[in-house]
């Protein structure tokens, strides 16, 4: 077999399926035939993924997880055995799988996108909509996601100070990030395996940011390739890359001189995940995904059969430190910014190494739990910056639990140059596609124009700490007994409609 096989000579589907376990096994993905055998120990997932699908099509499973170009560059050419007639694979009798079919009526009856009023609301419906696993893996945080939830909470501990009567007929809410022009101070920061949400992948976000002129942050584990999410950026339009470091330095120099060469105008290098949290929801919907039939197949000491999360992600370098960012210096142009910093100290830093910013971030609450929410240590950090003259050595980003334009306008107050949002975009694109991202990104404009005008701020550059009382922020308890008898009076405000049956 292998590259002699030409179009007229395909591979049968009785052929491959002759190759069906851990001592001889091949696989297809895309209507071609890999021959995985000698690969299985290495697979960062583990070998007993890929040997479910052993002598079968993978293509499925494979998808999200893999961009394009990977079995070209991690799989040896003399292992591609060429296409396979596809006419002549047995389909895989799939049970029909009484909770994927309530999946199917639900998104039947999906509220239409105009019942989106805010960013929570895509939420909502994505939790009914999305498949179980990639609901799981989006969704999840860190051990008692106690760090989630703080993110978003810690902004309801934060509250105004208005001022009034200041003409605020017009209001303008562009700014500048790392020398960019937006039209809006949030970019959409960096979270991996889109095409887990929709099947275009990460371009629909590339996509939904050029309409609003906002700044896209490329993952490193995207489900695109890198190229294919620089090639759907339009004009000027500005990317960033995020970057995680591999143990191999030769590979992450190809990566980010790839990036510079490609335009991207900002290094975000991830300093939070040394190793991955421990995300219970994603593991447990990725563990009841392993059939039975391939429990206890062996050879593989370590249990990788622990999410999507973990699993793609073995390749990160837990040695990386202060001593490499004179390193990063020397092989790129591009700002770079840590992201991931969570005390002030690091701040301060990282400003005496050089680093052009910082992203106060706990990784969306996915790494550290009872990690402080980005915004708290915003406060704890630029007080001290000022103190010392350093405020404009470095730009200060934060992201984790905005969801709001009043999260956004909390943020700047306190010195912020601007906000990464994760989630909500990922929500809306998974459930509704780019017009879902769109509405989204526009809801987020018209709710910072009116809060701008009624806290009285015409621009961007008015915002400061005098408009925020922040006394509540470094209460990490319950807040104010709730009042029992209101709450039977309260009516819960509701989410999105679902249309009639
Ligand atoms: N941060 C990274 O630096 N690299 C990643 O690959 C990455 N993947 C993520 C995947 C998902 C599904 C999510 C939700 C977050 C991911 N993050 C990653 C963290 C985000 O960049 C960001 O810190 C976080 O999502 C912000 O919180 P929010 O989702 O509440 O807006």
């Amino acid at each position: 077999h292998g590259s002699s096989n030409t179009q007229a000579n395909k591979l049968t589907g009785q052929e491959v399926a002759k190759h069906n376990n851990a001592e001889d096994c091949w696989v297809i993905i895309h209507g071609r035939a890999y021959d995985v055998t000698e690969f299985l120990p290495e697979h960062p997932g583990g070998p007993k993924i890929i040997l479910k699908y052993a002598g079968k099509d993978g293509t499925e499973q494979y998808e999200p997880i893999h961009p394009p170009d990977t079995l070209d560059k991690y799989l040896d050419k003399s292992k591609h055995l060429g296409e396979v007639d596809m006419n002549t694979v047995e389909k895989e009798e799939k049970e029909e799988d009484p909770e994927e079919i309530e999946r199917q009526e639900r998104i039947q009856r999906m509220p239409i996108l105009e019942q989106c009023y805010n960013l929570m609301d895509f939420e909502a419906v994505a939790r009914r909509v999305m498949k179980k696993t990639a609901w799981a893996y989006y969704s999840s945080g860190a051990d008692d996601e106690m760090t989630m939830r703080e993110n978003h909470s810690a902004f309801h501990k934060i509250w105004f100070r208005p001022r009034i009567l200041q003409d605020v007929e017009n209001i303008d809410t562009s700014t500048t990030m790392l020398g960019s022009k937006v039209s809006i101070p949030f970019y959409v920061t960096a979270t991996a395996l889109g095409k887990l949400g929709n099947p275009e992948g990460e371009v629909v976000l590339t996509r939904g940011a050029r309409k609003h002129n906002v700044i896209q942050m490329i993952p490193t584990l995207a489900s695109c390739s890198f190229d294919e999410i620089v090639d759907a950026k339009e004009g000027d339009q500005v990317q960033w890359l995020q970057l995680y470091v591999n143990k191999n330095r030769d590979i992450t120099k190809r990566i980010v001189e790839h990036a510079e060469s490609r335009g991207c105008k900002g290094l975000f290098i991830t300093v939070d995940a040394p190793q991955l949290g421990r995300r219970e929801k994603d593991m447990r919907s990725k563990f009841s995904d392993v059939g039975s039939n391939v429990q206890d197949t062996g050879g593989d000491n370590v249990d990788r059969s622990q999410g999507a999360a973990r699993a793609i992600s073995s390749f990160i370098d837990p040695a990386l430190s202060w001593k490499d960012i004179p390193w990063f210096k020397s092989i790129t142009k591009m700002p770079i910014i840590l992201k991931g910093v969570q005390r002030v100290e690091d701040v301060i830093r990282a400003v005496s190494v050089g680093c052009d910013g910082v992203v106060l971030s706990n990784h969306g609450g996915r790494q550290l739990d009872f990690a402080r929410s980005g915004v708290e240590v915003l406060a704890e950090v630029m007080p001290e910056l000022r103190r010392l003259g350093l405020q404009d050595k470095i730009e200060v980003y934060i992201d984790g639990g905005i969801r709001r334009a009043t999260d956004i306008i909390k943020a700047l107050c306190l010195g912020a140059k601007g906000v990464g949002i994760g989630r909500p975009f990922l929500f809306a694109m998974s459930a509704y596609g780019l017009p879902g991202v769109d509405r989204a990104m526009q809801l987020l404009k018209d709710e910072m124009e009116m809060n701008m005008r009624l806290i009285g701020c015409n621009t961007i550059d008015q915002l400061g700490p005098e408009f925020v009382d922040t006394r509540g922020l470094s209460m990490h308890s319950t807040g104010v007994p709730s009042d029992t008898l209101a709450l039977d009076a309260y009516d819960p405000l509701a989410g999105p409609r679902e249309k009639a049956r």
